[in-house]
């Protein structure tokens, strides 16, 4: 079977239409690819996987692995070159299971399941977009006590949006049966189905600047001392600074309930952390004192101090928590963050309560399984942030949201990648550094480990050589 004839097929099928059609993403694409009606056509679909198997077969005879698809799109594929192939197959689940095993990952092998033993995996994905499915599907496997490897991610189409490139700066194997503009050539070429060549036009043109885009957000990669440039408030730059002599991206969470406790962890890891963050409400033994000892180690370490109090109320009572109360925020802390679910009239209040010095992060996505945030109210974040850039430094984040202008601050940050027992889902410091994140705050994985100062070089130089992987 050649390309040209399954293309064809493909298309007289109605598997490419052209036209306007809304995407996941919110975006208008005057194409579409729909592959999911191949499921009541098995005679197209084993056609497909032809194409696909050539990847599996240049697999090395010395690894044993699964074939995943992606669900739903991706299952029919990797179930027919399951039963084809005689290659054990797994189900990355989009839920949780809620009652029997409470699986999230259906067909490992018993003996597969052992501490220590790898489980290799091929995942199959059917369109290629952002790459958000698949990371969403990795995820999922981080979730479960699979120890995991993920050998090979074949797309069937790529529509060259950006997706693959972002898996491959991830460090995953990524390849791609068929791109979007190969599809064009061969569709546009085949003088039988006598296609509108305006519509190829406009098909090539969206993928452009969906390129271009995708190149602005996700490449824009500029090194710290240029970002300084960008600066709308001197704690931007001052954040900068001290990571910058530093060598380190690194935050770390103080979330102990006494204050020996928080000061003898600053005098041990002081030097290589950028800043310290608290929960002053947690703390039993709170007194001015430990405020004057807090600020003399930040003299003697030069680190800042960020408060986590994550403000959510009117702008009368926050006026009141952030310069009040036994705490009085505003004398000691350098940082603060705000949940925005009241509006911007916190905003304005903290820009004629605030210090020059100071700064808040909104919270703009969390780093909780279950969390309520959607991508409309950290878009609306955003737009929020922009308008008060003096006030707003950065977001707490999960991802890069924006520009170069702010920093993304991102929690849920463990080197296992596991959950903790209340659905805190933890990333690879690597990985979130890759994805535009440029602090990385660091709590438990460091606070209860055996060797605090160990785990904090460590943390700190995963950190910064990402960053240095990154801008070089
Ligand atoms: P951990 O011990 O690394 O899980 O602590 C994470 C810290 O980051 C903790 O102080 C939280 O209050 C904080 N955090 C978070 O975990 N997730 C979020 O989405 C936000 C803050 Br916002």
């Amino acid at each position: 079977m050649d390309k040209t004839k399954l293309l064809t097929d493909l298309y007289n099928f109605n598997c490419f239409k052209f036209g306007d059609f809304k995407l996941k993403s919110g975006i208008q694409s005057p194409f579409y690819i729909n592959l999911r009606n191949l499921i009541n056509q098995p005679e197209y679909l084993k056609n497909v996987c032809k194409f696909i198997s050539p990847e599996l077969d240049n697999i090395s005879n010395n690894f044993e692995y699964y074939i995943a698809g992606l669900p739903y799109a991706g299952l029919p594929y990797a179930n027919t070159l399951s039963l084809e192939k005689n290659i054990p197959q797994l189900i990355i689940r989009k839920e949780q299971k809620k009652h029997g095993l409470g699986n999230i990952i259906d067909g490992v092998k018993e003996e597969h399941l052992i501490k220590d033993c790898i489980v290799n995996i091929v995942l199959i994905e059917d369109i290629m977009v952002t790459g958000g499915s698949i990371l969403d599907g990795i995820n999922k496997l981080k979730q479960s006590s699979i120890n995991f490897n993920i050998l090979k991610i074949i797309s069937i189409v790529d529509r060259e949006q950006g997706g693959c490139e972002k898996l491959k700066n991830l460090g995953y194997n990524v390849v791609s049966i068929f791109k979007i503009t190969d599809i064009f050539d061969i569709l546009e070429s085949n003088k039988n189905l006598m296609l509108n060549k305006e519509i190829f036009t406009k098909s090539r043109n969206f993928v452009l600047e969906q390129q271009n885009q995708h190149v602005l957000l996700n490449r824009n990669i500029v090194k710290l001392e240029d970002r300084k440039q960008l600066a709308n408030n001197s704690i931007f730059n001052k954040i900068i600074d001290i990571m910058l002599i530093k060598k380190s991206n690194l935050c770390v969470a103080l979330d102990f309930d006494n204050t020996s406790k928080i000061l003898e962890t600053i005098e041990k890891i002081g030097q290589y952390v950028v800043i310290f963050k608290l929960h002053i409400d947690i703390i039993e033994d709170f007194s001015n004192e430990f405020i004057d000892k807090l600020l003399s180690l930040k003299k003697q370490y030069n680190f800042l101090i960020f408060e986590d109090s994550k403000f959510s109320d009117i702008g009368n009572i926050f006026r009141q928590q952030f310069q009040g109360g036994i705490y009085k925020i505003k004398k000691w802390a350098d940082l603060i963050t705000i949940h925005l679910i009241s509006g911007s009239n916190m905003l304005e209040v903290f820009s004629y309560n605030m210090k020059e010095t100071q700064g808040v992060l909104l919270v703009s996505q969390m780093s909780s399984e279950d969390n309520l945030i959607d991508k409309k109210y950290t878009q609306k974040n955003i737009e929020i942030a922009e308008k008060y850039k003096k006030q707003v430094c950065g977001f707490i984040s999960q991802e890069k949201l924006y520009n170069n202008s702010f920093l993304y601050f991102r929690p849920g940050i463990g080197i296992e990648n596991k959950k903790d027992c209340y659905n805190q889902v933890y990333s690879n410091p690597h990985e979130a550094i890759q994805q535009g994140i440029d602090i990385i705050i660091v709590g438990r994985s460091i606070t209860q480990s055996s060797n605090i100062v160990e785990e904090t070089i460590r943390y700190r130089s995963i950190g910064w050589n990402s960053y240095l992987l990154k801008v070089n």
